[in-house]
């Protein structure tokens, strides 16, 4: 069972997608384990996204994410965080398959909806970065031996 770290970015609250992406996840039959609205600091944008410092728009993609509050997220089950990805499409929008988030909400790969841990590393990295242990819940569904 594994856990990735998800978060709505800013044009996808400002556009009211949060109940959409958390319907798909939940459709899907993954376990939200943690969320929470939170905007983040400078310094967390720079840690969060610090493989890209030496990319020429290091400097947009923090700007953007730091701009307006995002919806982070915690979601568990098998091969969640491939699947996910798989779920949110190409990175950018006009290259992301129509029925992926990306795919059907998004045109600019700066503002592209959602973000998504792309390794079992970077997952626990990023939910260790945003989320503290006691703001995780651990619970099995009544209904997981139908997913
Ligand atoms: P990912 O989000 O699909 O994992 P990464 O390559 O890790 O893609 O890039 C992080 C984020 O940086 C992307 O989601 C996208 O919003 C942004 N980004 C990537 N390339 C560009 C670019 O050329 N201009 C502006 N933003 C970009």
């Amino acid at each position: 069972m594994e856990r990735t770290f998800l978060m709505v970015k800013p044009d996808g609250v400002q556009r009211n997608l949060v109940g959409e992406i958390v319907s798909r996840f939940e459709q899907k039959g993954y376990t939200l384990v943690g969320a929470k609205m939170l905007a983040v600091s400078k310094e967390l944008a720079e840690t969060h996204y610090g493989e890209h410092k030496e990319r020429p728009f290091f400097g947009e993609l923090v700007g953007f994410i730091t701009s307006s509050p995002v919806f982070a997220m915690v979601w568990e089950g098998e091969n969640v965080i491939s699947e996910a990805r798989k779920m949110m499409g190409a990175t950018n929008p006009q290259e992301a398959t129509p029925g992926t988030i990306r795919g059907d909400y998004g045109i600019q790969v700066s503002k592209n909806v959602i973000h998504g841990s792309d390794s079992v590393e970077s997952a626990a990295r990023e939910i260790d970065l945003f989320f503290n242990e006691d703001e995780l819940v651990s619970f099995k569904k009544t209904n997981s031996e139908w997913v």
